[in-house]
């Protein structure tokens, strides 16, 4: 069958692992502590900060919003460059010292999905060392191999919710988006996947469950595993707890056959 489910692409940050507040923000704030910055994001800042996809550009926005008079001691934007790489460190070093775990359900369903013969992708953006250190962290060192395509951080000329960054992992993959399955957390995720053309399941978290996932297939509070089962927020999973390859694969079949109106009709 032409459009057979034959790939997922998963989002990373808030999707694979709940690590914004507890992660990146930490990160962020120790590499400020570093340079000398009196800035300090705590989680309501860093929580409207979110809303900038990015962490170059949500520095860059910071500056421009918040301190408006701060003068960089060098170039700005190596200025920028410079303190996103600190960032990038630290948030490696949380990885590595155990404190962002998976989601749940998220190791059970990688692994189902290649026992099924399903492609597996990322389509991040977040920088591409902070995707390998989570998921090697998680799963072993030779889980990166895993993924037959990743499209992360700067790779894609312009971030969520622009569509780039799937546009390129589908041209990695060499499959059209009708082949494929997108998971996210976010509005803006789920804005990048759609205009990609490819049909949305959403996990949320605390940062974005009051978010509009009008456009999505399905939105949960989690993956789920056995002896917990997910929760639907918005859609049918008729009578399913978890989310496994035979619940993606009926998704995908009746949102190709009919969209929204095709799978309440049972297509
Ligand atoms: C979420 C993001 C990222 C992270 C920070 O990415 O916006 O910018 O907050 O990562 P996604 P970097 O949900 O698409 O994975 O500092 O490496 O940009
Ligand atoms: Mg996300």
């Amino acid at each position: 069958m032409s459009n057979e489910l034959s790939a997922l692409i998963f989002d990373v940050d808030g999707t694979l692992a709940d690590n914004e507040q507890q992660g990146h923000r930490v990160a962020f704030n120790r590499a400020f502590a570093d340079t000398g910055l009196d800035w300090y994001w705590d989680e309501p800042t860093y929580a409207r900060l979110l809303e900038v996809y990015g962490g170059k550009e949500r520095i860059r926005h910071f500056i421009a919003a918040h301190r408006p008079d701060f003068d960089p001691p060098a170039d700005s934007e190596a200025f920028v460059q410079e303190l996103h790489a600190l960032k990038t460190r630290h948030y490696i070093g949380l990885v590595e010292s155990g404190v962002i775990p998976l989601r749940p359900g998220v190791g059970r369903l990688l692994r189902e999905a290649r026992e099924a013969c399903l492609q597996l992708a990322i389509a991040s953006t977040t920088t591409r060392d902070n995707v390998a250190a989570l998921l090697t962290h998680a799963l072993g060192q030779d889980s990166m191999g895993w993924f037959a395509a990743l499209a992360c951080g700067d790779e894609a000329p312009r971030k969520k919710p622009a569509p780039d960054v799937y546009e390129l992992v589908l041209a990695r993959l060499g499959l059209p988006p009708s082949r494929c399955l997108a998971i996210e957390d976010s509005e803006s995720g789920l804005a990048a996947a759609t205009a990609a053309g490819l049909i949305t399941v959403i996990t949320v978290n605390e940062a974005t469950r009051d978010q509009d996932f009008s456009a999505a297939a399905i939105v949960l509070d989690q993956l789920g595993e056995p002896g917990c089962g997910f929760k639907v927020l918005a859609g049918d999973a008729r009578g399913a707890r978890l989310v496994d390859v035979a619940l993606l694969r009926r998704l995908h079949s009746a949102f190709s056959a009919g969209g929204k109106a095709g799978y309440h009709r049972g297509v």
